[in-house]
């Protein structure tokens, strides 16, 4: 029961607190011979851009003397689309709750054996046994997050609540969008008061009209180079991921992340072993390592993402534990939802997208 908690709104907002899964950092531990076994080796990871804190790497190469080749990607179609064609033979991925319904459909993931994963018990028993991959068989949470506005306050300075901003003609040609169809789309259905995974024609017909409009105000649909573009004030207002705008917030004060109050979409993303990998042994390590309290600070307190992880989470820096536009008050998470599957329909919200870019 309790697994099921974070996937029914209500649920997600009540406390974690009582299941701490860990005492203390000393109590976590990686397998024992597990930097033996692995040692000479190598490990090809493929993440999403700006997800991880520069130390863990070599870290992780140095404790099991291996090599690490580290890419990235911007989004769940960039990855499907490797993974579909075997390019790289990827031993770590890290899909969305969206992208896993579709990467196991096509059978992409690997089962990943829990027994080589005791840091698990770091995680917060609610994000575990997701409805998308009930038992966690082929993926463990990496970090959640929303999807959410980041502003330029001395370019924009009167009140902002969401998404309005980026449909505010005084913005012309300083917006920038997500380059991702279903995360627009939910934003703009969202802000229209409308479900965010609607396949009613109507809807979506008004969410085009919406995103047509939008167009001339549109600096770039880009997912991967808005925090710059939010950092030198080149853009005033961007569609993004929570934590790439905290981590542009940070290293620009006059950068505001904003979580829509209105509500918006959450998500998580998860570490999970492709079915073509060539290294599944140091594949679970890598998955450990990165669920080990210490590299899992490191990174929790770098990405500026929502940790899964317990341990980690009662061991914030207070300001970081207490940040709104990371951990959202309740009364928001309970406005909020999730991307859906919507099979054979995605192809109208498909079909909105191709009609915007073209
Ligand atoms: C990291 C973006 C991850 C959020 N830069 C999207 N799942």
């Amino acid at each position: 029961m309790q697994s099921q908690l974070l996937w029914s709104r209500r649920s997600f907002l009540r406390s974690s607190s009582a299941a701490a899964a860990c005492a203390s950092f000393g109590g976590c531990t990686q397998p024992r011979d597990a930097a033996k076994a692995t040692a000479g080796k190598l490990l090809k990871v493929f993440n999403w851009s700006d997800y991880i804190h520069e130390e863990v790497i070599p870290q992780f190469e140095a404790d099991h003397s291996c090599s690490v080749i580290y890419d990235n990607y911007a989004s769940d179609a960039e990855l499907e689309a490797r993974l579909a064609t075997g390019g790289g033979a990827y031993d770590v991925v890290f899909p969305s709750d969206r992208a896993m319904h579709a990467l196991l459909a096509k059978g992409h993931l690997a089962k990943i054996d829990k027994a080589l994963l005791p840091n698990i018990r770091n995680l917060d028993p609610k994000f575990l046994s997701p409805p998308f991959d009930p038992g966690n068989t082929y993926s463990i949470p990496y970090f959640w997050g929303t999807l959410a506005v980041g502003i330029r306050t001395d370019f924009i300075s009167h009140a902002v609540q969401g998404f309005e901003v980026l449909f505010d003609p005084r913005n012309r040609s300083r917006i920038t969008m997500l380059d991702d169809l279903e995360n627009v789309v939910a934003a703009v259905l969202i802000h229209l008061g409308l479900p965010l995974n609607s396949v009613d024609p109507a809807h979506l017909a008004q969410a085009e009209r919406l995103l047509q409009e939008q167009k001339p105000l549109v600096q770039a649909y880009t997912s991967d180079s808005y925090k710059e573009r939010l950092i030198t004030g080149e853009a005033w207002a961007a569609l993004g991921w929570s934590g790439d705008l905290g981590q542009a917030a940070r290293e620009e004060p006059r950068v505001k992340v904003i979580v829509p109050r209105t509500g918006t979409m959450t998500w998580l993303d998860s570490m999970a072993i492709p079915r073509a990998a060539q290294n599944a042994e140091l594949a679970h390590a890598f998955i450990n390592y990165l669920l080990d309290p210490v590299p899992a600070m490191k990174n929790t307190l770098a990405v500026q993402y929502a940790t899964p992880n317990l341990a980690v989470r009662e061991r914030l820096p207070p300001a970081m534990r207490q940040d709104e536009s990371v951990y959202p008050p309740a009364e928001t998470l309970s406005r909020c939802g999730w991307l859906q599957d919507r099979g054979a329909d995605i192809e109208k919200v498909e079909a909105v997208w191709r009609t915007v870019r073209s």
